[in-house]
């Protein structure tokens, strides 16, 4: 895997939790549910308007302040993001140097590299969802995450990476649980993806802990590890 195709699979994860929100959006729009009888006709309007209008609106993040995600489900998000240092410590238990140094298939990233990128890619999430919470629409800083793991310190020991994890995960657990409930439309601008929610990066750092502890327990179990 060249690392075009590694951000191809970084975008891939976006595009598919964007259309399962999409689905999940069309459905609740059929069911009219009391969520929807609530809001205004304007809001209806905007919401469901021409069918092409009211996708792109949804694409574009929550623009107007719509809320995407049920209270539940968000919560699931982060407690995902709760759990993500814990399933990864799974993952990864008792793995010796020659299998933390196996892509986790061929071409891509060894294990060692994975563990180290998450380490990378949630530091970088922490700040851009801190930027959102305090900054008006900031524009988020994209970063070139395959030159980052062949850099000199994704060879160290793992146990870097997973301790700035379990800090780092404690806090940003700490801090989306206490988001206010009119915070999570708040928007920036990723320069590669466009207009982002907070929601959306909720949504988006979910899925990326648990897509890549699953290449770890993938490789294992390909290999019988
Ligand atoms: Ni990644």
């Amino acid at each position: 895997m060249t690392g075009k195709d590694l951000l191809r699979a970084e975008r891939r994860i976006l595009i598919e939790e964007n259309n399962a929100k999409l689905k999940r959006n069309n459905e609740k729009e059929k069911g009219k549910g009391r969520r929807e009888e609530r809001e205004s006709e304007k809001g209806r309007e905007q919401r469901t308007g021409s069918k092409e209008q009211g996708t792109r609106n949804r694409e574009l993040g929550s623009e107007g302040g719509l809320m995407m995600l049920s209270k539940k489900e968000r919560a699931e998000k982060i407690a995902s993001i709760q759990n993500a240092p814990v399933s990864l410590e799974n993952a990864i238990r008792q793995l010796n140097d020659a299998q933390l140094d196996t892509p986790y298939r061929e071409g891509g990233w060894t294990v060692r590299q994975v563990v180290h990128h998450l380490a990378d890619s949630h530091m970088n999430a922490y700040v851009r969802m801190k930027l959102v919470l305090t900054e008006k629409h900031p524009t988020l800083k994209p970063y070139d995450q395959n030159s980052w793991a062949t850099l000199s310190d994704a060879t160290m020991p793992i146990t870097h990476s997973t301790a700035i994890l379990k800090g780092l995960h404690a806090r940003w657990t700490h801090l989306l649980e206490r988001v206010p409930e009119s915070a999570w439309s708040r928007t920036a601008f990723h320069p590669e993806n466009g207009e982002m929610t907070l929601e959306d990066l909720l949504t988006t750092y979910a899925a990326h802990g648990e897509n890549h502890v699953s290449q770890i327990t993938g490789l294992r179990k390909a290999r019988g590890w």
